[in-house]
């Protein structure tokens, strides 16, 4: 064949619908339902990702006038957001109830026959929005428990991380990925806007097991536990590089990818933390510990919190295997000189 054409004709990869279908043979139980389902928050990301392209252009920057159940501002995009992944959830019939960080209620899609729940925060990095900085969207897939036909109850969304089927996030940055794991791996998917196709360009991304990034609100520092405060001593020490996007899922990608460790740890203002278990922290953790990286409370695996509410808080250490172990030692050796 002539070298041209050759040029023009050769594969443009593994789309993601097309990876979904192929991977649906990991769940012999499924019978396409939750290859359905991702591929609707596919499409969502999609019109998302148009949404905040065009945000200066059209109308929708800046704040929306309203608070959200944590009584955190809303801006515009938040909500365009949180009604693009519902619509898509809901029209796609998959799924009996969404939680969202931006929603005060359970919604129930009316979706009785569907067998899958999620929780998600569909803008995530909300201070970045105005300042063309990256943003992110989280989701986790649960199946539901009450039986099938019935609405769902509080019970399908409560559950704990380690019951989760499928998590992911796209990021909305200087190009646009959707990363998503089944518990088969984790897959990375960069959106080709020529053609609006998310196509497979991180097959089986894996944490390194060290690092030498460290991201936290600088800020904050005098009011993290001692045992994080010697850490980041630590890191400093070591010359490690500080990067902190202020956007979750860009900070957790970039250590995915290069190896080092994210911390929101509980302060004084947010003695909890500040970050939510049900919409951040269990789909981020789900990701890191299926690429071979450790996500902790700073006590506890993130994924076996027992969730009592769905705006629940929890403080956050995210990253490769070696970093958060370290940071967990120092900890519990502060604990032990007070004990
Ligand atoms: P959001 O979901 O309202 O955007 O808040 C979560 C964000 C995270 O993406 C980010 O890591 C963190 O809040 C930044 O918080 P801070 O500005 O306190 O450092
Ligand atoms: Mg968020």
């Amino acid at each position: 064949m002539n070298a041209d054409v050759q040029k023009y004709v050769s594969s443009i990869g593994i789309t993601l619908d097309r990876f979904i279908a192929q991977r649906q043979s990991d769940f012999p139980y499924a019978k396409g339902e939750l290859s359905q389902l991702l591929r609707d928050i596919g499409l969502a990301a999609k019109v998302v990702n148009k949404a905040i392209m065009n945000s200066g252009l059209i109308g929708i920057e800046g704040p929306a006038g309203e608070q959200n159940s944590s009584g955190e501002d809303q801006q515009k995009l938040d909500v365009v957001a949180n009604v693009r992944f519902i619509r898509a959830l809901t029209r796609g019939g998959e799924v009996c109830a969404v939680i969202s960080e931006e929603e005060d209620e359970m919604i129930d899609t009316g979706n009785h026959n569907a067998k899958y729940v999620v929780a998600m925060d569909p803008l995530d990095g909300s201070s970045n929005i105005d300042v063309n900085m990256p943003l992110g969207s989280i989701f986790s897939v649960y199946r539901r428990k009450s039986p099938i036909g019935t609405p769902p109850t509080i019970e399908d969304v409560l559950q704990r991380g380690t019951e989760q089927v499928a998590a992911g996030y796209i990021i909305y940055g200087s190009s646009n990925m959707l990363v998503y794991t089944t518990g088969h791996g984790v897959n990375g998917f960069t959106y080709d806007f020529s053609i609006g196709e998310f196509i497979l360009s991180h097959p089986n991304m894996r944490s390194q097991d060290d690092g030498k990034i460290f991201s936290y609100n600088e800020g904050n520092l005098y009011d993290f536990p001692q045992g994080i405060q010697d850490f980041i001593e630590h890191c400093r020490q070591n010359k490690f590089s500080a990067r902190y996007v202020g956007a979750l899922v860009a900070d957790v990608h970039r250590n995915l990818l290069k190896g080092g460790i994210f911390l929101y740890p509980a302060t004084k203002k947010a003695p909890k933390g500040k970050l939510r278990l049900m919409f951040e922290c269990n789909a981020l953790a789900f990701l890191v510990e299926q690429a071979g990286g450790v996500a902790t409370d700073g006590e506890q695996r993130i994924l076996e919190i027992v969730p009592t509410e769905m705006h629940q808080r929890c403080p956050f250490i995210v990253g490769s295997k070696a970093m958060v172990e370290k940071v967990t030692e120092m900890l519990k050796a502060h604990k032990e000189v007070l004990a």
